[in-house]
């Protein structure tokens, strides 16, 4: 048998791997993209273990405070009100509530909580309530993060001072895909919003979807978009599409599994400090799809049995995950430097 000498990635590099740069070419991440598939994951976890224990996985837990009737016309969303999916439009819920969903995540073993609202942005007297379920959640020992839609300076600097740690705000998908996904908010307002944030000194949790009928070049496009913003999100969520009935993508071709393996690989890879979250989409993924997601670097999980509005696995199940793998839930926050 002819065994074959593995070269460790960063000596054929034409630039070191792990390293953090913000110049990626989308020739070079469709090239990771094809790279065979032991090739691709030895590089994810090679850049994966400079940064982070592999064993150990963050885990958030999501709250809608805001739920359904959103302006907006996103595909994929069973919030949008342009779509007929039988949810019920809910107000914003009370402070106190949000606090005590808060204590129970927190006793469930989360170290986050993201609360998001369905709105294209925030109105000034609804942002008085987020900043002190913001304040609330913190008080309980939680990170905190919030998706609220877009956002102008002033909001961002009342969200910092309430202090909120992180704001999710996606770009979904690549720039020439994303016309056909949404058409009431344009790619570049998503970027402005990314600059608002950042400029605010919030961290930034930003990410896509896929499996959305898209070419496997709009896979390459969204990772390139991300891995040359200005800094790296701090926080990458990579959504496998939920089909909601009644939305535009309820019928999208189903993606080969491998495929989103490969997207978190290629994510870890050029955004090398990053958490890179296993988002939406696991209900439907067996341990073994969540364990290669692990293995190519992804770093982070929502817990909980709901997302914002659909299934996510039950805290039992996610247990069994972790405990099949010897995984560990983290309490790790996001790390800081060289991005
Ligand atoms: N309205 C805010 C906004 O869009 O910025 C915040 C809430 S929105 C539901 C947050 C993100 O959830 C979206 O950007 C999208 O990436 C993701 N998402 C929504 N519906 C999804 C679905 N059916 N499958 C996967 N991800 C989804
Ligand atoms: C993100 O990228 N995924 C999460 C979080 N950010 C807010 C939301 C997923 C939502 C999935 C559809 C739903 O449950 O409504
Ligand atoms: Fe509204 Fe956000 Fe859903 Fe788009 S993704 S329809 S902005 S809630």
């Amino acid at each position: 048998m002819t065994l074959i000498s593995t070269t460790e990635p960063d000596e054929t590099a034409s630039h070191a791997v792990g390293v953090v740069r913000q110049d990626w070419t989308r020739a070079e991440i469709a090239a990771l993209f094809a790279l065979p598939f032991p090739e691709l994951l030895f590089q994810a976890q090679s850049v994966h273990r400079r940064r982070f224990d592999p064993t150990q996985v963050q885990v958030s837990t999501l709250l809608s405070i805001k739920t359904g009737g959103c302006p907006e016309d996103c595909g994929y969303c069973p919030q949008s009100a342009h779509h007929d999916t039988g949810l019920t439009a809910s107000k914003l819920l009370e402070v106190q509530t949000v606090i005590d969903e808060a204590k129970a995540a927190k006793a469930a073993g989360a170290s986050r909580f993201c609360m998001g609202a369905a709105w294209r942005s925030p109105k000034d007297r609804d942002l008085d309530a987020v900043c002190a379920m913001i304040e609330g959640v913190k008080a309980v020992g939680l990170e905190t993060c919030v998706t609220l839609g877009m956002l102008d300076a002033a909001q961002a600097r009342r969200l910092k001072a309430a202090g909120l740690d992180c704001y999710n705000h996606n770009l979904d998908t690549a720039p020439e895909h994303y016309a056909s996904i949404i058409s009431t908010r344009t790619y570049q307002e998503r970027l402005d919003t990314l600059a608002t944030v950042r400029d605010a000194g919030i961290h930034v949790c930003a990410g896509g979807i896929v499996g959305m009928g898209e070419d496997p070049s709009d896979r390459v496009g969204l990772i390139h978009a991300l891995a040359t913003l200005p800094a790296h999100p701090q926080s990458v969520p990579i959504n496998l599409l939920v089909k909601v009935p009644g939305t535009p993508l309820a019928d999208a071709a189903a993606l080969d599994p491998l495929e989103f393996v490969r997207t978190i690989a290629v994510a870890r890879i050029t955004m090398p400090a990053s958490m890179v979250r296993l988002s939406a989409g696991r209900e439907g993924m067996t341990d073994e799809l969540q364990a290669l997601c692990f293995l190519a670097g992804a770093n982070s999980i929502f817990y909980g049995p709901t997302l914002l509005t659909t299934p996510n696995p039950a805290f039992d199940r996610d247990m069994r995950l972790l405990n099949r793998l010897r995984m560990a839930p983290s309490n790790a926050g996001m790390v800081d430097d060289e991005r």
